[in-house]
């Protein structure tokens, strides 16, 4: 009851407004980093619907207390009125919350409480009387089924509203994105060269298609923008600012690069890494119009749903390919990564450079600013460390004695790659086959061909950036800049 008052006019004010989707929201930026990392273990990209469904579970709990203590003296609905403030004060500490957002929550409360009230004087739900404890109708544990039933309809009815709600305004974005136009580059980016694939079955594609593409964010609902709606800011420590629409975007010349995109949080051996040919606009180009001051070291993206990442001024107007980008593998963005436009910056980790949904750049400095992410101990700066991953043959198969193959991938984007060995047991190390390089920001696809001799073996991998530097052995966890490490695989020739 609660929820679905609350969710109505959370429907009418701002999704972010709905108490159910901040409350999530919080929880997840407060979750403690371990926490987060076994969620996204466990559950992968289901994280999401769990903590929704963990979130139900405590409000049936939490309405049945509240049905318990009502039972005597309205302490349920003390408890309900307190709760609703303690939820005002969350939702009014989202990133864009107005004061305006505290109704929905407030309306829900209200609400609940009335209904509690008019329960309870209905049929009075008291503890058994001493003197008649034989009304059958109304035995203690027939009780607390209804109240628990009644707490159950009503969530569920709560969370239905809020679903139906989110589905339309993203039926909406999802007709404006199937009329956009993803415009034509000037150049098309090079098509890779031939071999850039080697023909080793279960190795990794050199382009990754939309649709497998790793998906990281912290957004429990995926901002609804729609391209007539979208503007971009740029504005802060600028000479003048700029705000643009996606017509005005439109009309300049596009490009096309295809770039390698990888998270932070990626173990070493991890897959949260991909390779798309994206299509946009030099955010150079943008920069140099709005007039970048001298003093200013740092660009704060913002997404529509509040997210920040922290770019190095130097990483978007050296040279190399940073994209305000609004299409994917010739394709508009999907809405999961970040429709109608984002950033993409060769050589950083996505959680300082690859904003989804992006509205706003800000000249700031690193001195004066901090992003998502450093605000939970990660790093201000992520450049991408070297790494090379197995994906030939499969962790814990059986292969054929005899002429074999052990293929993968390795990465050191806006370096390149000059170099894979791969050590089989503690034998010596042995150059890798790479294939082709199309460029210093995308990944290079290796193989190695042995000659199997049965029993167990365990291989591990190494690259050598452009810069000769090879990777380091030294094991770290992703917090706070990284994994680094060797990737080893075990398996067994017959
Ligand atoms: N708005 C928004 N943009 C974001 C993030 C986010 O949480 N919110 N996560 C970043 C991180 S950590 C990564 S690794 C990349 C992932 O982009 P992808 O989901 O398109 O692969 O997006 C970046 N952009
Ligand atoms: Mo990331």
């Amino acid at each position: 009851m609660v929820l679905g008052i609350a969710e109505l006019f959370a429907g009418l004010i701002d999704p972010d407004a709905s108490p159910f989707v901040a409350l999530g929201a919080t929880v997840i930026d407060h979750t403690p980093e371990a926490l987060r990392e076994f969620a996204i273990e466990q559950f992968g990209t289901r994280d999401k619907p769990v903590l929704f469904l963990s979130m139900s579970l405590v409000m049936v709990l939490f309405a049945v207390a509240v049905g318990l203590l009502e039972r005597r003296r309205p302490y349920g609905s003390a408890l309900l009125v307190a709760l609703g403030l303690f939820v005002c004060v969350i939702v009014l500490q989202r990133p864009n919350a107005t004061l305006v957002f505290a109704i929905p929550t407030l309306l829900g409360t209200a609400a609940g409480v009335v209904t509690l009230r008019f329960l309870m004087a209905r049929a009075p739900l008291r503890a058994p009387d001493p003197v008649a404890v034989a009304d059958e109708s109304a035995s203690p544990s027939r009780r607390r089924f209804l109240i628990l039933a009644a707490g159950a309809t009503a969530v569920a009815a709560g969370t239905a509203i809020a679903g139906r709600w989110i589905g339309e305004q993203m039926r909406a974005v999802t007709a404006d994105l199937e009329r956009f136009v993803v415009p034509r580059p000037r150049v098309a980016a090079a098509p890779p060269p031939a071999g850039t694939d080697p023909a080793v079955p279960g190795l990794t594609e050199f382009v990754t298609p939309n649709d497998t593409f790793y998906r990281i964010d912290t957004a429990l609902r995926i901002p609804a923008v729609t391209s007539e709606d979208w503007r971009l800011r740029i504005h802060g420590m600028v000479d003048r600012e700029i705000e643009l629409t996606m017509a005005d975007l439109l009309r300049r010349p596009a490009v096309e690069k295809i770039i390698t995109l990888t998270c932070v949080s990626n173990e070493v051996g991890g897959d949260l890494i991909g390779n798309a040919s994206w299509i946009g606009y030099p955010l150079a180009d943008l920069l140099a119009e709005a007039g970048v001051r001298p003093d200013s070291d740092m660009v704060l993206s913002t997404s529509a749903d509040g997210f920040t990442a922290g770019t190095p001024v130097a990483a978007l107007t050296d040279g190399r390919d940073a994209l305000l980008a609004v299409g994917m593998n010739g394709a508009p963005l999907p809405v999961e990564h970040g429709y109608p436009a984002r950033l993409v910056v060769p050589g950083l980790y996505g959680y300082v450079s690859a904003t989804k949904w992006v509205v706003d750049l800000e000249l700031t400095r690193f001195d004066m600013a901090r992003a998502y992410w450093t605000q939970r101990g990660w790093s201000a700066r992520g450049p991408i460390k070297t790494a090379a991953r197995i994906d030939v043959p499969a962790a814990y198969g059986t292969v054929a004695a005899g002429p074999a193959v052990v293929a993968g991938v390795a990465w050191a984007q806006h370096r390149g790659i000059s170099a894979v060995e791969v050590q089989v047991d503690d034998g010596p190390w042995k150059p890798a086959e790479l294939a082709p390089e199309y460029s210093l920001d995308t990944w290079r696809q290796w193989t190695w061909r042995w000659d199997a001799t049965p029993g167990n073996h365990t291989v591990r991998v190494r690259a050598t950036d452009g810069a000769g530097v090879v990777q380091t052995e030294q094991q770290a966890d992703p917090v706070p800049d990284g994994a680094t490490g060797w990737h080893t695989r075990s398996f067994r020739v017959e």
